[in-house]
């Protein structure tokens, strides 16, 4: 479709007041917001990714597609909020220690609000022990951890070591995501699911979380 497209190109071209009316326009064409997200705004944002990694742009590039692909989400929340049923329990998520990048993260939580869970959101650069403290304060059956760097990936096996450790594995399961994390990954340092995307974070969250109550 021809206006996914326009929508993809602006992103990637970092107009961040470009990208709102033509995410709108979309919808009055009829498009749903999920289609819109995956097709428009996270298809741009990959092609900036790849043209990030062979240098044909560069950081600040990169910034101000995010600004406009934040810009788009704006659009969209209200509409991926409005399924929200009354809560299926407490997700406390974040991405991980040394990771800025939280895009992924705040879509996973705009999904899973949708969804009726309450979410209780760290931000980004979040240690071990703050997710760990944070699930048993806020009685959380669920972590959500966030990874987009190989370098901050490890720190998801540390919250599952700690987890372990404080005997708490059994109450609180853990599900990870993001572009360098596998299912296989998943398995090697034992965290109970995987979510390939948003939509996949939701159905994973809904299993743990009926598994624990
Ligand atoms: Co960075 N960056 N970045 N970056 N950046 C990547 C990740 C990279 C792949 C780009 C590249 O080289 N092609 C590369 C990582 C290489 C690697 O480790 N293998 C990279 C790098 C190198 C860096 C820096 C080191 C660059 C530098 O400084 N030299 C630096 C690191 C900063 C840090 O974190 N300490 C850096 C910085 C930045 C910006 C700040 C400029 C910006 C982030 C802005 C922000 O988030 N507020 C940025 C961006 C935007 C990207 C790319 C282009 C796009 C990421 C994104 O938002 N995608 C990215 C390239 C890419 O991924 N294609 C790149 C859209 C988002 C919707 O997708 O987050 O994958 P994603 O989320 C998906 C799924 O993964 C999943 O659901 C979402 C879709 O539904 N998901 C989950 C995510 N979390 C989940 C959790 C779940 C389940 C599913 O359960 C809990």
């Amino acid at each position: 479709m021809k206006i996914l497209k326009q929508i993809a190109q602006c992103l990637e071209s970092g107009d961040d007041a470009g990208v709102p009316p033509l995410v709108r326009q979309a919808l009055t064409e009829g498009i749903v917001p999920k289609t819109i997200l995956d097709d428009g705004l996270i298809a741009g944002m990959n092609t900036v990714g790849e043209k990030f990694r062979v240098h044909e742009i560069f950081l600040p590039d990169v910034l101000l597609a995010a600004k406009a692909m934040y810009a788009g989400m704006d659009v969209l929340k209200p509409l991926l909020l409005s399924a929200g049923v009354s809560s299926r329990g407490r997700v406390v998520i974040g991405s991980v220690q040394g990771d800025l990048h939280d895009i992924g993260k705040n879509l996973v939580g705009i999904m899973l609000k949708g969804a009726g869970f309450e979410v209780i959101d760290l931000g980004n650069d979040v240690t071990a022990e703050k997710f760990v403290a944070a699930a048993k304060n806020n009685d959380a059956c669920v972590i959500g951890m966030s990874a987009l760097l190989t370098t901050t990936m490890p720190v998801m096996k540390e919250v599952v070591d700690l987890l372990k450790k404080e005997s708490l594995s059994g109450t609180i399961k853990t599900i990870i995501g993001g572009a360098p994390v596998s299912q296989n990954y998943a398995g090697e340092i034992g965290a109970d699911a995987y979510g390939y995307d948003c939509a996949q974070a939701v159905a994973g969250v809904k299993k743990l979380a009926a598994a624990v109550q």
